[in-house]
Order: structure tokens, then sequence, then C-alpha cells
């Protein structure tokens, strides 16, 4: 009995030893411990033997039970902690993650700053929920003027609204700031437009304004034909024509030559070959009057361009929509 029971004890360890899965230290576990195991039968005939004999061999098949299951255990134990770790294999290439980039109108926002602050003007930002002292009255734009519907607006509640644009932090400077004043105004401005593939209801300007004394028409020209050549060439011709503002006198809109058929007419530019991406002008007195500037000693001009617009005709977009859809395959190509 007491050989068997070595004999026993020899497979027991060797089979264990070659387990490598729990399942396969399991089986060694009821082979050799189970109820039906082979010790269990040898056990069987212990009644057969003399009270010294039956004391020998219960101890030997004690401590055989003893150092199997311990060495089980320990097993058991060192493949839990092996199985915690994730199966790294360092050697496969990793997956690289997809990377964004700056949105097509902050890029046109960042182009249309860089040019204008190479020309010696500061970027400043202003509120998008705006009162109707900066968005409309300082700017010239009574309660009851005619031109306050081509400025329709969302308004918040009682004197708050949505900026319909960028022109009241003209106000909000000259109203802090001495001449000399050169800035401009990128930001978001909203209107009740209905969406088409020119107009949004939310949208991006640009704003300019510069006063000092002795500041005349051909400034403005200069100023911004310079900008308009660097943003889209020098082949690109530029046109003022004559428009109104109330906050500005004279005005014009500002034209550049259509990109899509040379100027010789098509859908986009309603068959004129020009496309309309601003309005400008010299500073009104009525605006100065506002912000307690001396109209005589000062003059200026300020403008205001769509930053959309430009954009559009910067990469050649048909519709403003794709600005705002979010769709990457668009996104991706700026
Ligand atoms: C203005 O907003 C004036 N504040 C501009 C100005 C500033 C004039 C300073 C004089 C002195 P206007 O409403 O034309 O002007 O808008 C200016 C530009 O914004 C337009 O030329 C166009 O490029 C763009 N724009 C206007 N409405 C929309 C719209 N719904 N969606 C996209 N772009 C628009």
């Amino acid at each position: 009995m007491l050989k068997e029971i070595k004999e026993l004890q020899k497979t027991a360890f060797s089979e264990l030893n070659k387990a490598q899965l729990l399942e396969d230290i399991e089986k060694v576990r009821i082979k050799y411990l189970g109820r039906k195991s082979k010790l269990s039968q040898i056990l069987k005939g212990l009644k057969d033997l003399t009270v010294e004999q039956k004391a020998e061999v219960g101890k030997v098949a004690n401590i055989f039970k003893r150092k199997i299951s311990q060495e089980i255990e320990v097993k058991i134990t060192a493949l839990n902690e092996a199985n915690l770790w994730p199966k790294i294999d360092i050697t496969i290439p990793g997956i690289k993650n997809a990377r964004g980039h700056i949105h097509p109108i902050t890029k046109t926002i960042y182009e249309i700053c860089d040019i204008f602050t190479s020309l010696g003007f500061n970027v400043v930002e202003g509120p998008e929920a705006e009162k109707e002292r900066y968005n409309f009255e300082a700017l010239n734009i009574p309660l009851d003027h005619p031109a306050r519907d081509a400025f329709d607006t969302f308004y918040l509640k009682d004197d708050l609204l949505l900026r319909s644009h960028t022109s009241p932090v003209q106000v909000r400077v000259m109203e802090k700031e001495k001449p000399p004043i050169a800035i401009i105004v990128p930001g978001k401005v909203y209107r009740p437009d209905a969406v088409d593939a020119t107009h949004s209801f939310m949208f991006h300007q640009v704003e300019g304004l510069l006063v000092d004394k002795n500041i005349t028409f051909s400034d403005l020209k200069g100023t911004l034909s310079v900008f308009l050549r660097k943003m889209f060439g020098k082949e690109v011709k530029v046109r003022f024509r004559p428009h109104f503002f109330p906050f500005t006198e004279p005005s014009a809109d500002l034209d550049v030559s259509c990109f899509v058929c040379n100027q010789k007419g098509c859908r986009v530019c309603s068959d004129t070959g020009w496309l309309e991406v601003g309005g400008a002008g010299m500073v009104d007195p009525e605006v100065f009057k506002a912000v307690n500037y001396d109209y005589d000693e000062f003059s200026g001009f300020a403008f205001g361009v769509g930053v959309e617009r430009i954009a559009m005709l910067k990469y050649g977009i048909n519709d403003i929509r794709l600005f705002f859809e979010n769709d990457y395959r668009f996104l991706k190509q700026f």
C-alpha cells in the first residue's frame, strides 16, 4: 500500500508539472484528491491492516494529500496572476490616432488676422450677446430707422440681442480708447436669414476700424485692395460699389471678381462677374458723436467682411452649409 501511494505521488506531481491551464490542474485535483480518486480506493483497504500499519499508511497518505494540495494552490495562484496581465505583443505596429485640425473658417479667420496684423492692426473681440445701443443706436440706426430691417435680429430679452454684425465692437473700442485706433474684430454674428447656398443664420465677420487724423477713402481702398490681393492672389480684381450703411458716409459694397467663371458670368455671381464679400466706408460723424470724438479733428474708415464668403471664394466651395454640417469627408480636405 505504501508503495502504491509513493507511485501515486510520482505520477501526480509529474502530471501537475505538465498542467498549463486551470482546467488541467482541476483534472489532476479530481484524479488524485477527489472522492473517487485512486487514493480513496487505496485507503478503502485500510480496514484490513493492523493498527500500526494503519497509522503508518495513514501518515504517508496524509503527507501526500497535503503536499499535492499545497502544490495545486501554488500553481493556481501563479496562473491567476499571470492571467491578470493583458497579453501584449509589443512587436505589433500601433494604431495611429486620427488627428483633427483647424476648421476652414477658423483657418480663414487666422489668415485674415495675419494679413491685417502685418499691416499694423490689433485683433480685439466683443460680446455675442449685445445691447441695442452698441448693435444699433450708437451706429446711427435708431429704432424707427428702415435700415434696422437689413440687420434683422434675434432678441434674447429686452435690450439684449445676438449681435447681427461685428460693427458694435467699433463703438465699444472707441468708447474706451482715443485715436489712433487700428483694430480688426473677428467673430460670430446672427441673423434670422433664410438658409441657402450663400446665407446662414449664424456666420462670421471680420470688422476693421482705423481712426486717426487725415484718413481718407483712398486709405480704405488701398488697405482693402492689399488685403484682398494677399488673400486671393494678385490677379483678383477689386470693386467698390456705392452702397448705404447708416454708420459710414460715403459707403460702399466690396466686390471681388468671380472665381468660378472668371467674369464671363455664371450662376454663382448671378451673371455679374462679381461677388460681394463685405461692406465698407468712412466712419459717419454721427458715430463719432456717439463716442465723443471730435469729428473735425479725426476721420476714419471701417469695413466688415463675411468670412464664409471669403473662404468659399478662396477654396472654390459652392455651398455655405458645408461648413456647418461637420462632415469629416469635407473638413479633412483643408
Ligand atoms: C454689415 O454687416 C456691415 N456691418 C458691414 C460694414 C462694416 C459696413 C463697417 C461698413 C462699415 P452686410 O450686412 O452687408 O454689412 O454684411 C457684410 C457681409 O457679411 C456680406 O457682404 C456677406 O459677405 C456677409 N453676410 C451677410 N449676411 C450673411 C448671411 N446670412 N450668411 C453669410 N454671410 C452673410
